[in-house]
């Protein structure tokens, strides 16, 4: 890490001691799960180099929009709208926190039998150990799980917050009340702005984030193919950048990693041996730098070629209609995109279950693991539904529950290698 780096973190208040106890670690996890990897796409370079500097050049980067006079919001969820933080000049970052150096800071404020993705929320922010949590100027809360719901009480006691009530229906009635939250979003993006969004101003903002997304969908393509020219590991990776780098950037650099995927599809290039066996994982998000799952599956024998998650096909497939131009038509579309995502908040939530059904046959999986994180009750009895209809459809399901330690590691290695062993009895 860069003095200047030090220099920054102490500005921002940081316990840059104990946060330097993560700088040590990530490189050594970052080397032990990528860099091992052999015959990586050169376009994972860019990405590579942003995980190195995770907590060094995209902080200064908003520090800097911040000294032009620019805001900064932090989300932790994939229905709020980044288009409407971007048309009103603030850049919007994700906060969710995927490592379990942070949980033990989070246990002090929830009980231990809580997510651990919302418990390294917490310790982030208030063991101040992350510049992220200490950069932006507001936080975005949803009401999506109890336990979110709960935690950014607590959180709004340290940090500035504004909380979007989510539906846990889709009702028109919710509909409509979801386009009230996304009119209110708006509203306190320009007084926090100062900045109006105009019509022109949310179009492009939207525009831009469907070109990421169209970018993330172009590169999860490739993993359709029978040879398949880039990891599982690789594509979660860059799944979880799109949280947090400048959306432009991001579009530019997944397309110039799928230019040269095409490149590798062409020359039958594959970074897995023939027969490998293919898997889809379904279930909570994976936030950075959480690659647990994928790296065990990867080391036992086959690949994963899909995450039907938040940090997945949940993400990217939805686009929001680029038709209107007028800002009613504008609003109306991106509540149609963001209702549209199928979380185990709602209730019913067959579509979800659909979707995992087509994933798997889209992406030709021999099998699909339902991941859960420990203690989230949602997809937890969720899981239930999902495993019983991929049974009746034929295909075969594994339901794990993790967290963010190792201490599970060499027993989920165990259950792993022995589904991926019986997938390949056909
Ligand atoms: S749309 S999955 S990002 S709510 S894992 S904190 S649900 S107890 S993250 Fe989520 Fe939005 Fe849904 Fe996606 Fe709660 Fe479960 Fe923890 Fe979760």
């Amino acid at each position: 890490m860069t003095v200047d780096n030090h220099k920054m973190w102490n500005e921002l208040d940081m316990d840059v001691e104990m946060h330097d106890l993560l700088c040590e670690a990530l490189p050594v996890a970052f080397g032990d799960v990528y860099l091992s990897q052999e015959n990586r796409p050169e376009g994972m370079d860019f990405f590579n180099m942003v995980v190195a500097d995770i907590h060094g050049i995209r902080p200064a980067e908003l520090i800097k929009h911040q000294e032009a006079g620019g805001k900064v919001v932090g989300t932790f969820c994939i229905h709020v709208p980044d288009e409407i933080a971007v048309a009103g000049g603030a850049i919007s970052t994700g906060l969710c926190s995927g490592s379990q150096f942070w949980v033990p800071g989070g246990e002090k404020y929830v009980p231990t039998a809580t997510c651990p993705l919302i418990k390294a929320s917490l310790g982030a922010r208030f063991d101040r150990t992350c510049p992220f949590f200490r950069i932006a100027d507001l936080f975005i809360g949803e009401t999506t799980c109890d336990g979110k719901k709960k935690a950014w009480e607590i959180l709004a006691e340290d940090a500035p917050m504004h909380i979007m009530d989510l539906p846990q229906m889709k009702r028109e009635k919710d509909l409509l009340h979801w386009r009230d939250e996304i009119l209110g979003y708006k509203d306190k993006i320009e007084e926090l702005t100062g900045n109006q969004v105009t019509e022109e101003s949310l179009h492009d903002a939207i525009v831009l984030i469907n070109n990421k997304r169209r970018a993330l969908q172009r590169l999860n393509a490739f993993r359709k193919e029978e040879k398949l020219p880039i990891s599982g590991k690789d594509v979660l990776l860059v799944q979880q950048i799109a949280f947090y780098d400048d959306p432009a950037r991001f579009a530019q650099m997944t397309n110039a990693l799928s230019d040269e995927l095409e490149q590798r599809v062409k020359d039958g290039v594959s970074v897995f041996p023939e027969g490998t066996k293919r898997i889809l994982l379904s279930g909570t998000p994976l936030s950075i730098p959480n690659w647990k799952v994928h790296h065990i599956v990867e080391t036992s024998g086959a690949a994963v070629v899909g995450e039907e998650m938040c940090t997945g096909s949940r993400y990217y497939e939805g686009l929001v209609d680029e038709e209107p131009t007028d800002m009613e038509g504008m609003i109306n579309a991106l509540n149609e995109r963001y209702m549209d995502i199928h979380c185990a908040c709602f209730t019913p939530n067959t579509e979800r279950i659909d979707d995992i059904i087509r994933l798997a046959k889209e992406w030709n999986v021999d099998g699909v693991i339902d991941v859960n994180l420990k203690f989230c009750g949602i997809y937890d009895i969720e899981g239930y539904t999902v495993e019983r209809a991929l049974q009746e459809a034929g295909i075969p399901v594994l339901g794990i529950e993790t967290d963010y330690t190792d201490e599970d590691a060499e027993q989920l290695r165990t259950r792993i290698g022995a589904f991926i062993e019986m997938i390949g009895e056909k």
